[in-house]
């Protein structure tokens, strides 16, 4: 008995010696990827990461080896790879396979090569040890990323080929991809151009932004022309081209309390609320190139999956709600571009948002075993404009609370890791948050936020002794009830670098927006780095035809990746032969927009027509409303024309397109009164082949795509001082579509690019809006008769079944103070209308001006731009990735 007790036989375990087999199974048998807390991840558990067992090494080798074999792209291999992810991943047989199901399959297998190249990117920066730029954005308009992959990894072939043998066509494939619509407009597509660019250009880049499960919302016209907000689930079939990374998972705190250190010591945030930030990874593919940077979008999740205690001491229900209220954070991009509704949710977005990437910043700092102190000579961040100004007292709670840096260190640290690019004037766009609002989910960042505006008016009381404006207009905190913290001057003062978006925007931002900073600062802190858009999406993508073209007249690619080549297109500007094939490049554009919209809409239009396009955001600053009120005013000329006389005009199509803000009243009443005119034009027999409107509901980058090659003149006519840059300026003239606008943002430098004998420049200049503004308050105004017809029509109901005042509120806006000055303007655009006419006649001479256009767009490649921002700003080198 007793030798049976002390565990003689073999089966009964003992202290040094067990059988128990779910024991044995239980043991590790080597150091584990992760390990979890009681609530969730933590994500800095030991890794065997660069660590690979010497007995397995070369099993490995040869795993990946023939892993690597089998990306290659002869239609056969590519057949075999679609046909796995077919049986494998969906799944399915042969038999079952729809469209969407042979979009998911082949698109999985060109994620498989982008994941190639993407490890031996990132692999080469770790061991490089590279200084990486992150890019801020809260907004990625990435669009779709199928076609664009495949030509970047130059496969389109083969897969075009492939689709067929098995039975589909690849463009009705691309055609089932969704938007990733994680954007508004100019901002966040110029992220996308940006990302697109880094990976073509080498630069080792991130953008972090939010995974979005509602993109920007789906327009569609009601019955009378309004418009109507859809909810945009684009992830309802999934995503394909991310990766989804739940062991790289983050813990985010909000609410709380907070406590001061003593002398700029460490302070302390407890309590709260903790939520799970998980990443999705979205591979950005240079062209023809190995580099692949990586877009990294936060999704918000509840920490209850993770909480058994909680589901044990019977509150589920509270966790769950917990997690819903959680998951909020993610759900739905804000809808509004250059107006700050100030929401609570946004907030909670921004702070969820910086923190999560600032967090994956820093752990990937830790790795390389430096001071903090040398930082910045391996992260710089750009915050796209101040929606992730958050991070700045962020980086500092980091380092004072976490990290036990001295408060006048961790600054300085800051200050050579951010860099703020402001895009707007709008004063309406300019964020500041009530101080309460920030005090309550972020008690110490408001602390921190306290304590960087008492140093630094300290330093410009210093500078400026006695001057309590001064101190006042600067501050950090804007005084009244409630108080509010004004996000734009954190952005400037935490950032080594400001920088505006076009030259004049920039002047005006060191001019308007913060000409006391220019003061206290020196004009060195600001600078400009004029915007770009890729080449790739915007020409070589979205116009095979005029690419094509291009390519055959300068003898190779090379100008799709250096832009400045175009310039050589100039000696072909007078080769009639060449310019034939340049109009029946366009002609095939134009057609395919014309099928477009007579497939989306009941218009019938004239394929000879001059095809005027106005796409963008519609907001009253960028007056849609000059356009239409434009296009009322000719049609009420051809009504007073005899036949023969209008047998003499040149026929136009007028295009609209763009979203409103939900709550945007004005714009909302614009897209009405454009569709409104768009009916009655194209009832009306006698006109509809001479005039027509179109617009085209739910403008997206895809739609982009179809519209900016089939442009003739495309309308880009804000008023002087308004629009930051603009970037789909660019992408018209880019493709050889003349530029009808005003002297304002990018327009200015596209007229010195392209010569201004090639644009059709109109309107007041800038230094002259005040002033005119000033009259119209003082009701010395002018309306010149033209304007009053056009107003008289429409209050005649002539264009709203009879309901005379329902566009009332739009015309009151121009008689009551006229900010954005369309009466000033009104003329000047009616005459420059008359040369884009006059000039569309001589065909020659037209084909000779779009010519010349492109071959002048090389500077605005946004290859040109991050490489700017590479050397002048970031100090980042680009890093060769050898294949
Ligand atoms: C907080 C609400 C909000 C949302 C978005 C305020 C401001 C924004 C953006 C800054 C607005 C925006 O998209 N600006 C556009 O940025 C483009 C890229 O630089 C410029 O080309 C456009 O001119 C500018 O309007």
């Amino acid at each position: 008995m007793a030798d049976k007790a002390n565990g003689s036989t073999a089966t009964t375990p003992t202290a040094s010696h067990t059988t128990n087999p779910f024991e044995a199974l239980a043991k590790p048998r080597r150091p584990r990827a992760h390990k979890r807390s009681a609530t969730g991840f933590i994500p800095d558990g030991p890794k065997r990461l660069n660590e690979i067992f010497p007995g397995e090494e070369k099993a490995w080798k040869d795993a990946l080896k023939s892993n690597e074999q089998q990306l290659t792209n002869d239609v056969k291999d590519v057949n075999a790879q679609i046909s796995r992810h077919v049986e494998f991943t969906l799944s399915r047989q042969p038999f079952n396979v729809d469209e969407l199901a042979m979009y998911q399959a082949s698109a999985l297998s060109v994620r498989d090569k982008l994941v190639h190249n993407w490890n031996k990117t990132q692999t080469a920066h770790t061991e490089k040890k590279v200084k990486r730029v992150y890019y801020f954005s809260l907004e990625f308009l990435l669009g779709r990323a199928y076609d664009n992959a495949l030509l970047n990894l130059d496969i389109k072939q083969s897969y075009d080929e492939s689709l067929k043998q098995l039975g589909f066509s690849l463009e009705d494939v691309l055609d089932v991809e969704r938007d990733m619509g994680l954007g508004n407009g100019g901002l966040g597509r110029l992220a996308a151009c940006y990302l697109d660019s880094t990976s073509t250009c080498g630069i080792p880049a991130w953008g972090y932004t939010l995974r979005y499960s509602n993109g920007i919302f789906k327009q569609v016209l009601s019955s009378k022309g309004d418009q109507v907000e859809i909810p945009d689930p684009w992830l309802e079939s999934g995503n394909p081209f991310e990766v989804p990374r739940l062991d790289a998972a983050v813990e985010i705190k909000l609410y709380g309390q907070a406590s001061r250190g003593e002398n700029g010591k460490a302070g302390t945030w407890t309590g709260g609320t903790d939520i799970l930030a998980v990443p999705y990874d979205i591979p950005i593919p240079g062209f023809r190139a190995t580099a692949t940077n990586t877009v990294r979008a936060w999704r918000s999740r509840g920490k209850v999956s993770f909480d058994l205690a909680a589901f044990n001491a019977g509150a589920y229900d509270a966790a769950v709600r917990e997690a819903e209220e959680a998951e909020t954070i993610t759900r739905v991009l804000y809808p509004s571009e250059n107006h700050e509704a100030g929401k609570t949710l946004r907030l909670k977005q921004q702070y969820f948002w910086t923190a999560a990437s600032l967090h994956d910043i820093c752990r990937r700092f830790r790795k390389l075993r430096e001071p903090w102190s040398a930082f910045p000579d391996y992260v710089a961040v750009q915050l796209n404009d101040t929606h992730p100004t958050l991070a700045i007292p962020e980086l500092l709670r980091i380092l004072v609370d976490e990290e036990g840096q001295e408060w006048d260190e961790a600054w300085s640290i800051v200050r050579r890791t951010f860099f703020y690019t402001c895009h707007t004037l709008m004063p309406e766009a300019l964020e500041t948050w009530s101080v309460d609002l920030v005090g309550w989910l972020l008690p110490r960042h408001l602390q921190i936020i306290y304590d960087i505006n008492f140093h630094f008016l300290a330093d410009v009381e210093r500078k400026f002794p006695g001057d309590r404006a001064r101190l006042a207009r600067m501050s950090l905190i804007e005084e009244g009830s409630p108080k509010r913290v004004r996000m734009s001057h954190l952005a400037v003062i935490g950032s080594h670098k400001v920088n505006g978006v076009a030259e004049l925007h920039s002047e005006l931002v060191q001019s308007q927006l913060f000409p006391d900073f220019v003061e206290y600062l020196g004009r060195d802190h600001f600078t400009n780095v004029t915007n770009g858009i890729t080449a790739r999406r915007w020409l070589y993508q979205c116009n095979p035809a005029l690419s094509t073209l291009i390519t055959k007249a300068l003898g190779s690619e090379h100008w799709v990746t250096h832009l400045d080549e175009l310039k050589k297109l100039q000696k072909f500007a007078k080769n009639e032969a060449f310019k034939k094939e340049w109009a029946a490049a366009k002609q095939v554009n134009r057609n395919r927009l014309c099928d477009y919209i007579e497939s989306t809409t009941e218009l019938k239009v004239n394929r000879k027509a001059l095809i005027d396009i106005q796409v963008k955001r519609i907001h009253e600053y960028k007056r849609q409303s000059l356009n239409i009120l434009g296009v009322i005013y000719r049609y009420l000329q051809l009504k007073k024309m005899s036949p023969e006389e209008r047998k003499r005009v040149v026929p136009r199509l007028s295009v609209f397109g763009g979203k409103a803000a939900p709550g945007y009243y004005m714009a909302k009443l614009t897209i009405r009164l454009i569709t409104a005119v768009s009916k009655v034009l194209n009832a009306d027999e006698e006109i509809r082949e001479f005039l027509n409107v179109a617009f085209l509901a739910d403008y997206s980058v895809s739609l982009a795509e179809i519209l900016i090659p089939a442009s003739d003149i495309s309308e880009h006519i804000s008023t002087a001082g308004t629009e930051a840059s603009g970037t789909s300026n660019m992408k018209f003239l880019l493709n050889g579509g003349l530029l009808l606008g005003t002297v304002d943002g990018a327009n200015v430098e596209l007229g010195q690019a392209a010569g201004e004998e090639n644009c059709f420049f109109f309107g007041v200049l800038e230094p002259d809006v005040r002033e005119l503004r000033l009259r119209h308050q003082a009701g010395q105004a002018q309306y010149p008769p033209q304007l009053l017809e056009v107003v008289d029509a429409l209050r005649s109901g002539q264009f709203s079944a009879g309901e005379g005042d329902l566009f009332e509120p739009l015309l009151s806006t121009i008689f009551n103070g006229d900010f954005y000055l369309l009466s000033d303007d009104f003329l000047s655009y009616l005459e420059a209308q008359k040369m884009v006419d006059a000039a569309f006649v001589d065909t020659s001479s037209w084909v000779e001006k779009c010519i010349n256009t492109t071959a002048c767009m090389g500077r605005f490649s946004s290859d040109r731009a991050v490489q700017q921002y590479a050397e002048e700003i970031w100090n980042v080198e680009p890093v060769d990735i050898s294949q």
